[in-house]
């Protein structure tokens, strides 16, 4: 697989420092397929110092400017997308139509939302006897995970960019080839130099030391809750902005004379999309108990259904944390409907497609992202229980409701304490803020909301 032996800083490819390297793993074959570069603390540091440098021009490049290096941004990744989706697919191990679906076609997407955000935001507004500047944070410094391999670098790079901000980009360490390819799209899209940078690496020492950084003004994470909690506390000591997408549990919540057929159909292609590895993936299924064994046979039946549709885990680690949740699950007493623990086939990081009912919600699998093909089938009296089991976790990312009047999921919607649901089956919008209630997360990416997390207010008072 084609991979810089090198890191990008100030518009070119460099060599890191240090010799060390990380090697990317398919996940179908589990085979070493490249190696990148495993970038240290010097090789932050010198990219810290490019995005400063190349900060202020930036900043004061005119907005329509911005745009159109967005425009362009989004016509080389759409121009890249085939090898956009065969990298994916190489490194994350997602089916290929997925990767051409999703994680090729959903960054264009953005991209050119922020494209279009950049020319006509309002980086200026009155207020009574003031004018309030909307100027660009500073530098930022982006570390992203694996699941959405170039989704997420574009959710916090596209806005940073329409905002004035530069950039340097931590990626994760099991797909920094997709991360690569970015790279030369935003160097073909005519983005100065020193805007934007990517260095391949290490979590705890790329990562780390990019939290740490005292030339970084923002940090934007998306990842784990415990690796999000120390950069918040990193963040925190040096009085520095952050920005945290964390886990999630989501509630798909069916109320009664909902179609429930289609609501489980839905749900289920939820979890399972991607391999079960989306924080907002609608883990728990919340049914009325009169519908509750029509809704554990249909789901169980669905789930089979996936069995040959899903790719393997990104990792072995991760099949094994998964494995570890599937477990516990029979060990708590929940009842396994369809797949298991075992892996379906001999190589690979595959998991079954796995569905549990009787799962009550103080159970570990109730309450703790597992990040795998897992369904939990929970059980509600009346719509106060299922608001009460919806709510009752530490995070609160996304959800579903379905009712048969759309009003009645609306006021339901109201009531849960999340930050997306989606009424009915929803569809995606990549205009739409996202982000964490609770413990999910601090902060919004996509639209004018992830636009405004780059953006810092200054008032001048006439
Ligand atoms: O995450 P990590 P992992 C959840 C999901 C998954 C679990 C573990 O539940 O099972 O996290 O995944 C960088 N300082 N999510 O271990 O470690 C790391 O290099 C600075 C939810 O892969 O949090 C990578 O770039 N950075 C999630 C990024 O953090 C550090 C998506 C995420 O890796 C660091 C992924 C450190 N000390 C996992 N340690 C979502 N919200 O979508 C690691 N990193």
């Amino acid at each position: 697989m084609k991979a810089h032996d090198a890191i990008y800083i100030d518009g070119a490819w460099r060599p890191a420092a240090g010799q060390d390297v990380i090697e990317v793993v398919d996940p179908a074959e589990e085979r070493v397929i490249a190696t990148v570069p495993a970038g240290t603390a010097l090789d932050i540091d010198t990219a810290v110092r490019a995005a400063r440098a190349a900060l202020p021009g930036w900043a004061a490049t005119p907005p329509a400017e911005r745009a159109a290096r967005l425009t362009a941004l989004r016509d080389s990744l759409e121009a890249r997308k085939d090898e956009i989706a065969e990298t994916v697919t190489a490194e994350l191990g997602s089916p290929l139509p997925f990767s051409q679906a999703v994680h090729a076609a959903v960054p264009v997407a953005v991209a050119g939302s922020y494209a279009e955000l950049a020319a006509s935001y309002s980086f200026e507004e009155k207020v009574g006897n003031s004018t309030v500047l909307l100027e660009p944070v500073g530098v930022v410094g982006a570390i992203t995970p694996w699941n959405y391999p170039l989704h997420q670098v574009v959710a916090k790079v596209a806005p940073a960019l329409a905002a004035g901000c530069t950039i340097v980009l931590k990626p994760a360490e099991d797909t920094p080839l997709v991360a690569q390819l970015f790279a030369e799209a935003v160097h073909d899209a005519g983005v100065p130099a020193g805007v934007f940078n990517l260095v391949t690496g290490l979590g705890p020492v790329a990562g780390q030391a990019l939290a740490e950084h005292p030339g970084v003004d923002l940090v934007s994470f998306t990842g784990s809750t415990a690796v999000g909690r120390q950069i918040g506390a990193v963040a925190g000591a040096a009085v520095k902005k952050v920005a945290l997408e964390l886990g999630g549990k989501s509630a798909n919540v069916i109320l009664p004379g909902a179609d429930l057929a289609r609501a489980v159909a839905v749900g289920v292609a939820n979890v399972m999309s991607n391999s079960g590895q989306t924080c907002s993936a609608w883990t728990r299924m919340l049914v009325h108990r009169e519908q509750y064994d029509e809704a554990v046979s249909l789901a169980a039946t669905a789930a089979a259904k996936y069995t040959d549709r899903i790719g393997p885990l990104v990792s072995d680690k991760q099949r094994r944390r998964v494995r570890a949740y599937i477990e516990q699950g029979i060990a708590e007493g929940a009842r396994l409907v369809a797949g298991g623990p075992d892996s379906p086939r001999e190589r690979g990081y595959w998991v079954s497609p796995t569905v549990f009912a009787d799962v009550t919600p103080e159970m570990t699998i109730a309450q703790e992202e597992i990040f795998g093909p897992v369904l939990t089938i929970l059980r509600y009296e009346d719509e106060e229980d299922a608001l009460r089991i919806a709510n009752g976790t530490v995070y609160g990312l996304a959800g579903a409701v379905w009712a048969a009047d759309e009003a009645e999921a609306v006021a339901f919607a109201r009531r849960m304490e999340t930050g997306q649901v989606d009424i009915n089956g929803g569809r995606f919008n990549p205009r739409a803020p996202f982000g964490g209630y609770k413990q999910s997360g601090i902060g919004r990416e996509l639209g004018a909301h992830g636009l405004a997390e780059y953006l810092q207010t200054k008032s001048l008072q006439f």
